[in-house]
């Protein structure tokens, strides 16, 4: 279920991360701060099922609202306008951004109590684990 993400997690680890920032083409000055920030991520879910996900740093702070199985329109922390798609598949939040005839994946489970955000792009993976902030 959705309800395990609802909860506000940190940065502690991310591997790979400017590989995936580069195959997604976000350019050098950006990749660095990309690099530098160790976010919040904060899930919550309001009325009618629609799922909130913030992404709060120092540097940018982005907000998405959806419904699952529903496309909506994303202007991602890099700054692509993508469409995108969210769903759940085996205990995965997936989320499918596609922006300039390309196609990003960004997978989101619960493992051991934390949140790891695997990043898809090509033969590119990035693996981002979060850690429940108290
Ligand atoms: C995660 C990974 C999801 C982020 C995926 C793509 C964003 C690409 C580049 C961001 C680079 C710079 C923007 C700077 C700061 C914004 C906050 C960081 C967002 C990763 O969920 O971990």
């Amino acid at each position: 279920m959705v309800e395990q993400f609802v909860a506000t997690w940190t940065l502690i680890s991310s591997e790979n991360f400017d590989e995936y920032m580069k195959a997604i083409g976000v350019n050098f000055a950006t990749r660095q701060m990309g690099n530098m920030v160790k976010p919040n991520v904060v899930f919550s879910v309001g009325d009618g099922g629609l799922i909130l996900m913030k992404t709060e740093s120092t540097f940018k702070s982005t907000e998405i609202k959806f419904k699952l199985n529903e496309e909506f329109d994303e202007t991602t922390a890099d700054g692509r306008m993508a469409k995108t798609t969210m769903t759940f598949e085996n205990g995965k939040l997936v989320q499918k951004q596609t922006w300039d005839g390309k196609t990003t994946t960004l997978e989101r489970e619960i493992q051991d109590g934390k949140l790891i955000a695997k990043c898809f792009m090509d033969d590119i993976i990035a693996v981002r684990t979060y850690d429940k902030v108290a």
